[in-house]
Protein backbone atom coordinates (compact mmCIF):
# COMPACT_ATOMS: atom_id res chain seq x y z
CA UNK A 1 0.00 0.00 0.00
CA UNK A 2 1.62 3.50 -1.04
CA UNK A 3 0.76 5.42 1.74
CA UNK A 4 3.23 8.19 3.12
CA UNK A 5 3.39 8.59 7.06
CA UNK A 6 1.20 11.90 7.30
CA UNK A 7 -1.87 9.69 5.18
CA UNK A 8 -1.09 6.60 6.93
CA UNK A 9 -2.04 8.98 10.65
CA UNK A 10 -5.08 10.46 8.81
CA UNK A 11 -6.11 7.11 8.38
CA UNK A 12 -4.79 6.04 11.82
CA UNK A 13 -2.94 3.68 10.43
CA UNK A 14 -0.57 3.76 13.32
CA UNK A 15 1.47 0.37 12.65
CA UNK A 16 2.85 1.87 9.35
CA UNK A 17 4.20 5.22 10.76
CA UNK A 18 5.91 3.22 13.36
CA UNK A 19 4.20 4.18 16.17
CA UNK A 20 3.84 1.66 19.30
CA UNK A 21 0.90 -0.01 20.43
CA UNK A 22 0.71 1.96 23.72
CA UNK A 23 1.33 4.98 21.50
CA UNK A 24 -1.45 3.96 19.08
CA UNK A 25 -3.82 3.38 22.21
CA UNK A 26 -3.71 6.56 23.53
CA UNK A 27 -3.40 8.36 20.17
CA UNK A 28 -6.62 6.84 19.12
CA UNK A 29 -8.36 7.13 22.25
CA UNK A 30 -8.03 10.99 22.52
CA UNK A 31 -8.60 11.12 18.20
CA UNK A 32 -11.71 12.05 18.14
CA UNK A 33 -9.93 14.56 15.35
CA UNK A 34 -12.59 16.98 14.37
CA UNK A 35 -10.59 18.29 11.67
CA UNK A 36 -10.22 14.59 10.39
CA UNK A 37 -11.20 15.07 6.36
CA UNK A 38 -14.08 12.94 5.24
CA UNK A 39 -14.38 14.75 1.79
CA UNK A 40 -15.68 12.42 -1.09
CA UNK A 41 -15.11 13.37 -4.62
CA UNK A 42 -18.13 13.63 -6.41
CA UNK A 43 -22.19 12.19 -5.63
CA UNK A 44 -21.65 8.56 -7.09
CA UNK A 45 -23.50 6.30 -4.71
CA UNK A 46 -21.55 2.85 -3.19
CA UNK A 47 -22.28 0.49 -5.79
CA UNK A 48 -21.62 2.59 -8.71
CA UNK A 49 -17.90 3.19 -6.87
CA UNK A 50 -17.41 -0.42 -5.62
CA UNK A 51 -17.93 -1.63 -9.16
CA UNK A 52 -15.44 0.81 -10.20
CA UNK A 53 -12.94 -0.93 -8.60
CA UNK A 54 -14.08 -4.16 -8.89
CA UNK A 55 -15.88 -5.33 -6.11
CA UNK A 56 -19.30 -5.69 -4.90
CA UNK A 57 -21.59 -3.33 -2.55
CA UNK A 58 -24.29 -3.98 -0.82
CA UNK A 59 -26.06 -4.32 3.00
CA UNK A 60 -28.72 -6.84 4.73
CA UNK A 61 -32.22 -5.80 4.01
CA UNK A 62 -35.36 -7.73 5.82
CA UNK A 63 -39.09 -8.49 4.56
CA UNK A 64 -40.36 -6.50 7.07
CA UNK A 65 -39.05 -2.87 6.58
CA UNK A 66 -38.00 -3.00 2.64
CA UNK A 67 -42.15 -4.56 1.84
CA UNK A 68 -43.63 -1.33 3.39
CA UNK A 69 -40.82 1.23 2.84
CA UNK A 70 -40.42 2.93 -0.54
CA UNK A 71 -38.38 5.08 0.00
CA UNK A 72 -36.11 2.24 2.11
CA UNK A 73 -36.51 0.20 -1.52
CA UNK A 74 -35.18 2.77 -3.76
CA UNK A 75 -32.28 3.47 -1.29
CA UNK A 76 -31.24 -0.10 -1.85
CA UNK A 77 -31.35 -0.36 -5.38
CA UNK A 78 -29.34 2.83 -5.48
CA UNK A 79 -26.38 1.76 -3.49
CA UNK A 80 -26.35 -2.06 -3.63
CA UNK A 81 -25.24 -4.26 -6.05
CA UNK A 82 -25.49 -7.47 -3.81
CA UNK A 83 -28.59 -7.82 -1.23
CA UNK A 84 -28.53 -10.35 1.63
CA UNK A 85 -31.27 -11.05 3.86
CA UNK A 86 -31.28 -10.47 7.27
CA UNK A 87 -33.57 -13.25 8.90
CA UNK A 88 -35.51 -14.77 5.70
CA UNK A 89 -33.56 -17.63 4.92
CA UNK A 90 -32.92 -18.76 8.81
CA UNK A 91 -34.17 -21.72 9.75
CA UNK A 92 -36.70 -20.35 12.18
CA UNK A 93 -38.01 -18.08 9.32
CA UNK A 94 -38.07 -21.04 6.51
CA UNK A 95 -39.11 -23.63 8.23
CA UNK A 96 -42.25 -23.45 10.67
CA UNK A 97 -42.85 -27.14 11.04
CA UNK A 98 -40.43 -30.27 10.77
CA UNK A 99 -41.96 -31.12 7.65
CA UNK A 100 -42.76 -27.42 5.88
CA UNK A 101 -41.01 -25.30 4.05
CA UNK A 102 -41.95 -21.51 3.65
CA UNK A 103 -39.69 -19.41 0.96
CA UNK A 104 -42.56 -16.48 0.58
CA UNK A 105 -40.47 -13.98 2.35
CA UNK A 106 -36.92 -14.90 0.92
CA UNK A 107 -38.13 -15.28 -2.45
CA UNK A 108 -39.50 -11.79 -2.29
CA UNK A 109 -36.61 -10.31 -1.39
CA UNK A 110 -34.94 -12.42 -4.24
CA UNK A 111 -37.06 -11.40 -6.64
CA UNK A 112 -36.49 -7.33 -5.22
CA UNK A 113 -32.56 -8.02 -5.78
CA UNK A 114 -32.94 -9.59 -9.30
CA UNK A 115 -35.44 -6.55 -10.15
CA UNK A 116 -32.71 -3.55 -9.40
CA UNK A 117 -29.63 -5.82 -10.68
CA UNK A 118 -28.78 -6.68 -7.35
CA UNK A 119 -26.53 -9.69 -6.69
CA UNK A 120 -28.20 -12.20 -3.91
CA UNK A 121 -26.78 -14.15 -1.13
CA UNK A 122 -27.70 -16.22 1.28
CA UNK A 123 -27.37 -16.83 4.42
CA UNK A 124 -27.66 -18.72 6.48
CA UNK A 125 -27.38 -22.58 6.22
CA UNK A 126 -25.71 -23.89 9.19
CA UNK A 127 -25.92 -21.70 12.90
CA UNK A 128 -26.69 -22.40 16.45
CA UNK A 129 -29.25 -19.77 16.52
CA UNK A 130 -32.22 -18.61 15.06
CA UNK A 131 -33.59 -22.42 15.16
CA UNK A 132 -37.13 -22.80 15.59
CA UNK A 133 -39.33 -23.92 18.45
CA UNK A 134 -39.95 -27.21 17.71
CA UNK A 135 -36.00 -28.02 17.19
CA UNK A 136 -35.33 -29.07 20.33
CA UNK A 137 -37.87 -31.42 21.10
CA UNK A 138 -37.65 -33.18 17.27
CA UNK A 139 -34.42 -33.31 16.46
CA UNK A 140 -32.21 -35.65 18.05
CA UNK A 141 -29.09 -37.80 17.44
CA UNK A 142 -31.02 -40.33 15.37
CA UNK A 143 -32.37 -38.29 12.69
CA UNK A 144 -30.18 -34.78 13.04
CA UNK A 145 -28.17 -35.49 9.81
CA UNK A 146 -30.98 -36.24 7.48
CA UNK A 147 -32.58 -33.26 8.15
CA UNK A 148 -29.74 -31.02 8.38
CA UNK A 149 -29.27 -32.60 4.73
CA UNK A 150 -32.78 -32.45 3.59
CA UNK A 151 -32.31 -28.55 4.78
CA UNK A 152 -29.70 -27.85 2.77
CA UNK A 153 -30.70 -29.71 -0.01
CA UNK A 154 -33.91 -28.17 0.11
CA UNK A 155 -33.44 -24.51 0.06
CA UNK A 156 -30.23 -24.23 -1.70
CA UNK A 157 -32.01 -26.17 -4.57
CA UNK A 158 -35.00 -23.74 -4.34
CA UNK A 159 -32.49 -20.77 -4.62
CA UNK A 160 -30.06 -22.54 -7.43
CA UNK A 161 -29.23 -19.97 -10.35
CA UNK A 162 -30.31 -17.16 -8.41
CA UNK A 163 -27.55 -17.15 -5.42
CA UNK A 164 -24.45 -15.58 -5.66
CA UNK A 165 -22.96 -17.05 -2.22
CA UNK A 166 -24.22 -18.85 0.46
CA UNK A 167 -22.91 -18.64 4.29
CA UNK A 168 -23.29 -22.11 4.90
CA UNK A 169 -22.08 -22.36 7.95
CA UNK A 170 -21.69 -19.32 10.60
CA UNK A 171 -19.95 -18.62 13.44
CA UNK A 172 -18.85 -22.24 14.10
CA UNK A 173 -15.72 -20.82 16.02
CA UNK A 174 -16.47 -19.20 19.30
CA UNK A 175 -13.34 -18.99 21.43
CA UNK A 176 -14.61 -17.44 24.50
CA UNK A 177 -17.28 -20.42 25.13
CA UNK A 178 -15.03 -23.23 23.89
CA UNK A 179 -13.21 -25.26 25.93
CA UNK A 180 -11.70 -27.45 22.24
CA UNK A 181 -8.14 -26.60 20.66
CA UNK A 182 -10.05 -26.08 17.82
CA UNK A 183 -12.48 -23.27 18.93
CA UNK A 184 -15.56 -24.73 17.89
CA UNK A 185 -18.77 -23.43 19.33
CA UNK A 186 -20.86 -25.88 21.68
CA UNK A 187 -23.65 -25.77 19.91
CA UNK A 188 -26.54 -28.03 18.61
CA UNK A 189 -24.67 -29.06 15.61
CA UNK A 190 -21.41 -30.31 17.02
CA UNK A 191 -23.51 -31.88 20.18
CA UNK A 192 -25.55 -33.47 17.64
CA UNK A 193 -22.99 -34.56 14.76
CA UNK A 194 -19.76 -34.02 15.96
CA UNK A 195 -16.89 -32.03 14.34
CA UNK A 196 -17.96 -33.45 10.66
CA UNK A 197 -21.20 -31.27 10.72
CA UNK A 198 -19.15 -28.34 9.03
CA UNK A 199 -17.69 -30.78 6.09
CA UNK A 200 -21.37 -32.31 5.87
CA UNK A 201 -23.24 -28.96 5.58
CA UNK A 202 -20.54 -27.53 2.65
CA UNK A 203 -20.45 -31.04 0.88
CA UNK A 204 -24.36 -31.24 0.84
CA UNK A 205 -24.37 -27.92 -0.08
CA UNK A 206 -21.74 -28.20 -3.12
CA UNK A 207 -23.96 -30.88 -4.37
CA UNK A 208 -27.34 -29.00 -4.47
CA UNK A 209 -26.03 -26.07 -6.65
CA UNK A 210 -22.67 -26.56 -8.02
CA UNK A 211 -22.25 -22.88 -9.06
CA UNK A 212 -22.74 -20.78 -5.95
CA UNK A 213 -19.68 -19.56 -4.20
CA UNK A 214 -19.61 -22.07 -0.60
CA UNK A 215 -18.86 -19.07 2.14
CA UNK A 216 -17.93 -19.73 6.11
CA UNK A 217 -18.51 -16.87 7.41
CA UNK A 218 -17.31 -15.85 11.26
CA UNK A 219 -17.04 -13.02 13.71
CA UNK A 220 -14.46 -11.42 16.24
CA UNK A 221 -11.89 -11.39 13.93
CA UNK A 222 -11.38 -7.61 13.31
CA UNK A 223 -9.15 -6.00 16.74
CA UNK A 224 -6.23 -7.17 18.50
CA UNK A 225 -7.67 -8.40 21.49
CA UNK A 226 -7.05 -11.88 22.98
CA UNK A 227 -10.21 -13.24 22.02
CA UNK A 228 -10.44 -11.77 18.32
CA UNK A 229 -6.47 -12.63 18.18
CA UNK A 230 -7.43 -16.57 19.16
CA UNK A 231 -10.48 -16.68 16.87
CA UNK A 232 -8.60 -15.28 13.87
CA UNK A 233 -5.88 -17.98 14.54
CA UNK A 234 -8.60 -20.58 14.78
CA UNK A 235 -10.63 -19.37 11.65
CA UNK A 236 -7.39 -20.27 9.75
CA UNK A 237 -6.66 -23.56 10.76
CA UNK A 238 -10.38 -24.30 10.06
CA UNK A 239 -9.78 -23.09 6.48
CA UNK A 240 -6.21 -24.89 6.22
CA UNK A 241 -8.28 -27.76 7.30
CA UNK A 242 -10.64 -27.39 4.84
CA UNK A 243 -7.89 -27.26 2.17
CA UNK A 244 -6.56 -30.61 3.03
CA UNK A 245 -10.37 -32.15 3.55
CA UNK A 246 -11.21 -30.87 0.17
CA UNK A 247 -14.08 -29.68 1.63
CA UNK A 248 -15.57 -27.53 -0.95
CA UNK A 249 -15.46 -23.67 0.72
CA UNK A 250 -14.28 -20.68 -1.87
CA UNK A 251 -14.83 -17.71 0.30
CA UNK A 252 -14.37 -16.36 4.07
CA UNK A 253 -17.00 -14.22 5.11
CA UNK A 254 -15.98 -11.81 7.86
CA UNK A 255 -18.91 -10.15 9.65
CA UNK A 256 -17.16 -6.91 10.96
CA UNK A 257 -19.73 -5.67 13.67
CA UNK A 258 -17.34 -2.89 14.91
CA UNK A 259 -16.82 -1.21 18.32
CA UNK A 260 -16.56 2.50 17.58
CA UNK A 261 -14.81 2.72 21.23
CA UNK A 262 -12.68 -0.23 20.37
CA UNK A 263 -9.17 1.37 20.66
CA UNK A 264 -7.34 -1.98 19.81
CA UNK A 265 -7.58 -1.77 16.06
CA UNK A 266 -3.82 -3.03 14.31
CA UNK A 267 -4.07 -2.50 10.60
CA UNK A 268 -0.98 -4.85 10.73
CA UNK A 269 -2.26 -7.53 12.06
CA UNK A 270 -5.28 -7.65 10.17
CA UNK A 271 -3.80 -6.91 7.04
CA UNK A 272 -1.69 -10.22 8.03
CA UNK A 273 -4.60 -12.47 8.28
CA UNK A 274 -6.21 -11.20 5.18
CA UNK A 275 -3.05 -12.06 3.44
CA UNK A 276 -2.88 -15.25 4.68
CA UNK A 277 -6.23 -16.26 3.94
CA UNK A 278 -6.22 -14.99 0.37
CA UNK A 279 -2.86 -17.10 0.45
CA UNK A 280 -4.85 -20.21 0.80
CA UNK A 281 -6.98 -19.70 -2.32
CA UNK A 282 -9.71 -17.98 -0.38
CA UNK A 283 -12.03 -15.12 -1.60
CA UNK A 284 -13.15 -13.16 1.20
CA UNK A 285 -16.53 -11.27 1.69
CA UNK A 286 -17.38 -8.55 4.36
CA UNK A 287 -20.22 -9.54 5.33
CA UNK A 288 -22.03 -7.88 8.36
CA UNK A 289 -20.53 -4.74 8.64
CA UNK A 290 -21.30 -1.86 11.02
CA UNK A 291 -20.17 -0.17 14.08
CA UNK A 292 -21.80 0.26 17.43
CA UNK A 293 -22.07 3.12 18.74
CA UNK A 294 -23.21 2.69 22.41
CA UNK A 295 -20.21 3.93 23.97
CA UNK A 296 -19.87 6.88 21.95
CA UNK A 297 -20.42 10.41 23.48
CA UNK A 298 -24.67 11.41 22.55
CA UNK A 299 -23.06 14.54 20.53
CA UNK A 300 -24.26 13.05 16.95
CA UNK A 301 -21.18 15.12 15.18
CA UNK A 302 -18.88 13.63 17.82
CA UNK A 303 -20.61 10.12 17.28
CA UNK A 304 -20.49 10.14 13.84
CA UNK A 305 -17.34 11.23 13.50
CA UNK A 306 -16.25 7.89 15.32
CA UNK A 307 -18.40 5.79 13.72
CA UNK A 308 -17.15 7.06 10.32
CA UNK A 309 -12.99 7.02 11.42
CA UNK A 310 -13.89 3.03 12.16
CA UNK A 311 -15.27 2.46 8.98
CA UNK A 312 -12.37 4.08 6.78
CA UNK A 313 -9.39 3.24 9.29
CA UNK A 314 -10.83 -0.63 8.82
CA UNK A 315 -12.22 -0.79 4.96
CA UNK A 316 -8.90 0.87 4.01
CA UNK A 317 -6.63 -2.34 5.37
CA UNK A 318 -9.57 -4.59 4.41
CA UNK A 319 -9.85 -3.16 0.69
CA UNK A 320 -6.23 -3.13 0.31
CA UNK A 321 -6.55 -6.98 0.00
CA UNK A 322 -7.48 -8.09 -3.69
CA UNK A 323 -9.15 -10.90 -2.54
CA UNK A 324 -11.88 -9.02 -1.09
CA UNK A 325 -14.67 -8.95 -3.48
CA UNK A 326 -17.65 -7.68 -1.70
CA UNK A 327 -18.55 -5.18 1.24
CA UNK A 328 -21.80 -5.61 2.61
CA UNK A 329 -23.26 -3.48 5.69
CA UNK A 330 -25.67 -5.00 8.14
CA UNK A 331 -28.91 -2.94 7.00
CA UNK A 332 -28.17 0.12 5.31
CA UNK A 333 -30.24 3.26 7.37
CA UNK A 334 -30.33 3.67 10.98
CA UNK A 335 -34.22 3.66 10.66
CA UNK A 336 -33.77 -0.18 11.13
CA UNK A 337 -30.61 -2.17 12.08
CA UNK A 338 -30.57 -4.62 14.87
CA UNK A 339 -28.27 -2.72 17.19
CA UNK A 340 -31.42 -0.84 18.21
CA UNK A 341 -32.90 -4.02 20.26
CA UNK A 342 -29.27 -5.67 21.07
CA UNK A 343 -27.10 -2.82 21.72
CA UNK A 344 -29.03 0.17 22.82
CA UNK A 345 -27.62 3.40 24.04
CA UNK A 346 -27.87 3.55 28.19
CA UNK A 347 -28.76 7.23 27.40
CA UNK A 348 -31.69 5.76 24.90
CA UNK A 349 -30.65 8.07 21.84
CA UNK A 350 -31.20 6.37 18.99
CA UNK A 351 -28.16 3.90 17.50
CA UNK A 352 -26.45 5.42 14.77
CA UNK A 353 -24.49 2.52 13.63
CA UNK A 354 -24.87 2.51 9.48
CA UNK A 355 -23.91 4.78 6.43
CA UNK A 356 -27.67 6.29 6.60
CA UNK A 357 -29.59 7.87 9.15
CA UNK A 358 -33.23 7.62 10.07
CA UNK A 359 -34.50 9.87 7.26
CA UNK A 360 -31.92 7.60 4.93
CA UNK A 361 -29.24 10.73 4.25
CA UNK A 362 -25.58 10.00 3.77
CA UNK A 363 -23.91 10.38 7.25
CA UNK A 364 -20.05 10.74 7.29
CA UNK A 365 -20.00 7.28 7.71
CA UNK A 366 -20.86 6.50 3.78
CA UNK A 367 -18.34 9.33 3.66
CA UNK A 368 -15.64 7.32 4.59
CA UNK A 369 -17.07 4.24 2.90
CA UNK A 370 -16.93 5.48 -0.44
CA UNK A 371 -13.65 7.14 0.53
CA UNK A 372 -12.00 3.54 1.08
CA UNK A 373 -13.72 2.21 -1.63
CA UNK A 374 -11.93 4.97 -3.85
CA UNK A 375 -8.88 4.64 -2.68
CA UNK A 376 -8.82 0.46 -3.40
CA UNK A 377 -6.68 -1.10 -5.56
CA UNK A 378 -8.63 -2.23 -8.86
CA UNK A 379 -9.56 -5.88 -9.02
O1 LIG B 1 -29.84 -8.80 12.67
C1 LIG B 1 -30.37 -10.07 12.97
C2 LIG B 1 -31.51 -9.95 13.97
O2 LIG B 1 -32.56 -9.22 13.39
C3 LIG B 1 -31.96 -11.32 14.40
O3 LIG B 1 -32.92 -11.20 15.45
C4 LIG B 1 -30.79 -12.16 14.89
C5 LIG B 1 -31.21 -13.59 15.20
O4 LIG B 1 -31.65 -14.23 14.04
O5 LIG B 1 -29.77 -12.20 13.90
C6 LIG B 1 -29.27 -10.94 13.54
O6 LIG B 1 -28.27 -11.12 12.54
C7 LIG B 1 -27.09 -11.81 12.96
C8 LIG B 1 -26.60 -12.60 11.78
O7 LIG B 1 -27.60 -13.45 11.30
C9 LIG B 1 -25.36 -13.42 12.14
N1 LIG B 1 -24.34 -12.56 12.69
C10 LIG B 1 -24.74 -11.69 13.78
C11 LIG B 1 -25.96 -10.86 13.35
C12 LIG B 1 -26.35 -9.88 14.44
O8 LIG B 1 -26.76 -10.57 15.59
Amino acid sequence: MLINRRQALQLGLAAFTGITATSLTKTIHSNDNPKRNFRVVGQSPLRKRAVARGFLSGAAGNYPTLSTDAALRNLFAQECSILVPENELKWDTLRPAIDKFDFSKGDWLAKFASTHRMYFRGHTLVWDQALPGWFKEKVNHQNAENILVEHITTTVKHYAGKVHSWDVVNEAIAIPYSNRPDGLHPGAWLELLGDGYIDLAFRTAAAADPKAMLVYNDRWLDYDTPRDNAQRAAVLKLLERFKSMGTPVQALGIQAHLDGSETRFNPRKLRTFLRDVASLGYKILITELDVVDKKLPVDIARRDRLVARAYEDYLSVVLDEKAVIAVLTWGLSDRATWHSNYNPRPDRAPVRPLPFDSNLKRKLGWNAMARAFDKAPKR
